[in-house]
């Protein structure tokens, strides 16, 4: 029987601005049928922030969530999973409000704190319709993206006692370190689903030797206790997808971490990123998870 392979899909995320792409969703009704769009090519989760539907700025207030969250339920099956991450400008307690109320399946945990280079942006998208948008990415110049132990701990506590479980967003090979050390505490309990981010400015790089390394050392510490699956930012996505398939992985694509799919050319859909991640999968006669499987894979509550 053929592997089968999440996909996760992160429609909307809080790096890119609206005036980057007119394909990124933004109000609660095109967060919605990204998600469902998303499902239906393929996607077994969907990762999801919400954004002020003015002016497109990330919010996480549970308010912004529902209306979004309401419709998705109703019309798909696919695993829900809701940022802990946020913005990179907003704190913790801020952070977490939405997955501690709407207790979902998964939520996401960033594992440690880093520099979180938006600003190269400035360079590729010069005209912008909202105020916010430029100053935002101009203040990624001087800002960390803070994940204390006792942030990381605060949402692990807040959320685990939901029986919520994590993707957990490692950046650089010393977030699989950290990852140990509360797996260690008993804090986080296997299976785990690591997913392992490349090519973000402050994190670690593209390479194929990037890839190896995280697949490497992750192995070596959690051995059969996880789910690996990687996200490539920008023009990096489907090259890492493709990779990290082939080496045992899982995949996340969406309009969060890209606006492409392919050199100069937007993506018009997130589905059109999962279909293109779909036929890298099947191309490798793996076959894609249900939301079912994966619920299996992760263990998750259901
Ligand atoms: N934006 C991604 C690189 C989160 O929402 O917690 C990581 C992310 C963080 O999705
Ligand atoms: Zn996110």
């Amino acid at each position: 029987m053929a592997r089968k392979v999440i996909i996760t899909c992160a429609v909307t995320g809080a790096i890119h601005t609206p005036s980057m792409s007119p394909h990124l969703p933004i109000t609660p009704e095109e967060i919605a049928e990204a998600a469902i769009g998303a499902a239906e090519a393929g996607a077994a989760i969907v990762h999801l922030h919400a954004r002020d539907p003015r002016n497109g700025k990330p919010d996480q207030s549970p308010e912004a969530f529902a209306p979004f969250l309401q419709v998705v339920k109703q019309r798909s099956n696919c695993v829900i999973n809701i940022t802990t991450g946020g913005a990179p400008t907003m704190l913790v307690e801020e952070r977490v409000r939405p997955a501690a109320y709407y207790k979902p399946e998964v939520a996401s945990l960033n594992m440690g704190s880093m520099n979180f280079g938006l600003y190269p942006m400035l360079n590729r998208f010069k005209e912008f319709k909202h105020d916010w948008e430029e100053s935002y990415l101009e203040g990624s110049r001087d800002r960390i993206f803070r994940n204390t132990f006792s942030d990381i701990e605060y949402i692990l506590t807040t959320c685990a006692e939901n029986g919520t479980r994590f993707e957990i967003e490692c950046y650089d090979i010393g977030h699989l370190y950290t990852l140990a050390h509360f797996v260690d505490r008993g804090l986080i309990k296997p299976p785990l689903f690591v997913q392992s981010v490349f090519g973000l400015l402050g994190g670690i790089g593209p390479h194929p030797e990037d890839v190896a390394h995280m697949k490497r050392t992750a192995d070596r510490l959690f051995g059969s206790e996880y789910q690996w699956s990687v996200l490539g930012a920008g023009k990096n996505q489907l090259p890492i997808a493709a990779q990290a398939a082939a080496m045992g992985g899982n995949v996340r694509v969406g309009l969060e971490d890209s606006l492409w799919i392919g050199p100069g050319r937007l993506a018009k859909s997130n589905a059109q990123q999962v279909q293109m991640a779909r036929q890298i999968i099947e191309g490798l006669g793996l076959e894609i998870a249900t939301p079912d499987d994966a619920r299996n894979m992760l263990s998750l509550k259901g």
